[in-house]
């Protein structure tokens, strides 16, 4: 059985690469999977310092930019991880199963914890464990995440062979990353070799899911960029990072590739072309905008779609966590 497990932290600057790395495809891919669980990753969210304050409200943001983004509450499970308390028993499991050289070859801690590694938490560490649990407690066999995540799900195939190995069964399947679409990687506005990203002090290196048309317009306005025309070919953006990117996001915002984009602005300048990709992104992002504010003003709702995905994905994964607890010897009642 297929079933599609993805997550979303909510550390605030839900950004366009979030939308378009991850979200975005989730809408695409709820159709063709019939069992889709997306959560808010709260407990991955602490791994560094959150206001309890701010996390509560970027936790219901996050859940109200994936339904107005066009996930189905009804269809799918949208929940926020802490009220599931599966995944933070199988963390354990897995910690106890992943190896610290595994572990240490993680480049995400290593960009995290930067070069004080030693302030850095033990759950900033052990993060990818986490991540393991949260899909492998439904038997996931999918996960949409963008092309950051690959190093993480190729630890969770790893956890998964060495459980099963270990205990001689068949219990957890090999799970399979679904990286697509023209903008798996989007990159920085400021710096075209970074990663748009929530935590960049700079918020002019991103597009923030609730940036208003200005802010928008301004931000691509100022984005860097090189002094050369659009080249015809997308082979001519070898080298030229900032200039792939906004292309990148040209495509993924159009539905098309950086061929189609070139083919319609290569040899304009960006005098030219930046108006034309702010004025995309804005007809693209307004109308979930819209609808992500009105989801927020009622905040009972929202907490009452987590509530209800919650109680479904502990449906789900109790059976998986009494099966794995047989296998490793524990009693149960
Ligand atoms: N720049 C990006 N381009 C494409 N996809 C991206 N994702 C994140 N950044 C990009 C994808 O969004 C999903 C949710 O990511 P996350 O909330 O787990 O955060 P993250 O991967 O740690 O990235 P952020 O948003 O940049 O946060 P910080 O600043 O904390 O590192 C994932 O599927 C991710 O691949």
């Amino acid at each position: 059985m297929k079933r599609i497990f993805s997550g979303v932290q909510p550390t605030g600057n839900l950004h366009l690469g979030n939308y378009l790395g991850a979200i975005r495809n989730w809408v695409r891919l709820q159709d063709e999977f019939g069992d889709c669980l997306f959560c808010v990753v709260d407990l991955h969210a602490i791994t560094v310092w959150q206001d309890p304050d701010a996390l509560r409200a970027n936790t219901r943001e996050t859940a109200a930019a994936m339904i107005a983004a066009g996930v189905d509450a009804d269809k799918n499970i949208i929940f926020n991880q802490s009220q599931v308390s599966a995944h933070a028993e199988l963390a354990w499991i897995f910690n106890c199963v992943a190896r610290l050289g595994w572990l240490e070859r993680m480049t995400q801690f290593k960009e995290k914890a930067g070069k004080d590694k030693e302030r850095a938490s033990v759950g900033l560490y052990a993060y990818p464990n986490l991540m393991a649990a949260d899909i492998l407690a439904y038997k996931g066999t999918h996960v949409p995440v963008g092309e950051d995540q690959k190093q993480h799900l190729e630890l969770a195939r790893d956890i998964a062979t060495k459980f099963n190995h270990d205990y001689g069964v068949d219990l957890f399947p090999i799970v399979e990353p679904l990286i697509f679409g023209a903008a798996t990687r989007v990159m920085s506005l400021k710096d075209g070799g970074a990663k748009m990203s929530k935590s960049d002090p700079s918020d002019n290196s991103r597009i923030n899911m609730t940036d208003d048309a200005d802010a928008i317009a301004r931000k691509i306005k100022k984005a860097r960029t090189d002094p050369d025309a659009l080249p015809s070919e997308p082979a001519g953006l070898a080298g030229r990072s900032e200039a792939a990117n906004l292309v990148g996001i040209y495509a993924a915002l159009n539905d098309s590739d950086a061929q189609a984009v070139l083919a319609e602005y290569g040899g304009q300048g960006f005098g030219a072309f930046k108006p034309a990709l702010a004025d995309l992104a804005v007809e693209r992002l307004s109308p979930i905008q819209g609808e992500m504010k009105r989801l927020m003003d009622d905040a009972a709702q929202l907490d009452a779609v987590l509530r209800i995905g919650a109680e479904k994905a502990r449906d789900l994964a109790a059976p998986v966590i009494a099966e794995v607890q047989d296998v490793v010897g524990f009693l149960r009642p």
